[in-house]
């Protein structure tokens, strides 16, 4: 028997098998959870339907998070199948491409800021309150995907910086609203993956090979990797963790400086 069997678990964010949200379905759905799905827009529609059937699921529901009345109808939607809810994953983050390329002073505008910290960090608290009925009196728990850009500068991260920043305080804000109620919240700070967000950012696959030299277990983090982590923290395993942000990133953001024969 799994250790989340049993456990309903909402997924937000898969748009290819690549997605860092289909590596923690791949893993709760082993592990034994009942998942769903949303979609950002019809284009994804399709694809996540035949991804969700893979998972045993026939919940796909159209969620762009930027929209309260479609996070509304999601949950209004979700109770109609599912008597409660034990657990959301939020795998989301946007900000427009022109903001991620460039000098961040030079790029980055009110309009673009404004953008990346509603879809990337707003969003997740808008799900916590659209869930929090279903989530009641279960012992529940929140995760979330951020980066080390967050705390320390890279080149051409910029705004998002800035927005997992806002989006790993949410975490801890979150984690303190809930906890009363025993609903968990936390992060997982994943190393640079190549998924669809990744594609278009310049130089990514230099990232990648220094990335791979640089940190100390000498290989680039995958989403199976991530998947374990974070089904362990959407489980009872980890009752006692909340307001967390976990790395795994193959402990690069431990070093200070990395291998001088290797770089
Ligand atoms: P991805 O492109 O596979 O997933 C991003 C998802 O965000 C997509 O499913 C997309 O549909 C969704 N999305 C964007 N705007 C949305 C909106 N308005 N409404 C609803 N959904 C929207 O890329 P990924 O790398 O799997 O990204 C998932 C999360 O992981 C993001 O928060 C990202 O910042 C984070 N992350 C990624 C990496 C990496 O290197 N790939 C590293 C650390 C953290
Ligand atoms: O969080 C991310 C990706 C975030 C992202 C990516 C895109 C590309 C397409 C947000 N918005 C957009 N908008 C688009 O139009 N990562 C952690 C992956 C990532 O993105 C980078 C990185 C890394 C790592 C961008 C610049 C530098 C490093």
């Amino acid at each position: 028997m799994g250790f989340l069997s049993g456990k309903k678990i909402l997924i937000v964010g898969v748009a290819s098998k690549l997605s860092i949200a289909s590596g923690i379905a791949e893993a709760c759905y082993r592990e034994g959870a009942e998942l769903a799905f949303t979609y950002q827009n019809e284009k994804l529609k399709s694809r996540v339907e035949g991804f969700a059937e893979n998972w045993g699921s026939k919940i796909t529901l159209p969620c762009d998070v930027a929209d309260d009345a479609q996070i509304e109808s999601v949950f209004s939607d979700l109770s109609q199948q599912w008597d409660g809810l034990d657990g959301i994953v939020h795998a989301v983050g946007f900000a427009p491409s022109h903001e991620l390329d460039g000098n961040y002073v030079d790029v980055t505008t009110r309009e673009g800021f404004k953008i990346a910290h509603d879809i990337s960090s707003y969003s997740f608290v808008a799900l916590a309150k659209g869930g929090r009925e279903m989530m009641q009196g279960r012992h529940g728990a929140l995760l979330t995907l951020t980066y080390l850009g967050s705390e320390r500068t890279m080149p051409n991260y910029n705004v998002m910086g800035l927005a997992k920043a806002s989006l790993e305080a949410n975490v801890r804000y979150m984690a303190r609203s809930l906890g009363p109620e025993g609903t968990r919240v936390n992060g997982v700070s994943a190393g640079p993956i190549r998924t669809l967000a990744a594609s278009g950012i310049k130089s990514f696959r230099r990232m990648l090979d220094y990335n791979e030299k640089q940190t100390p277990l000498r290989h680039n983090t995958t989403i199976d990797e991530v998947g374990d982590a974070s089904a362990f923290l959407l489980s009872n395993l980890a009752r006692g963790i909340t307001g967390e942000i976990l790395y795994v990133d193959g402990g690069f953001n431990t070093t200070a400086m990395g291998d001088l024969n290797d770089e």
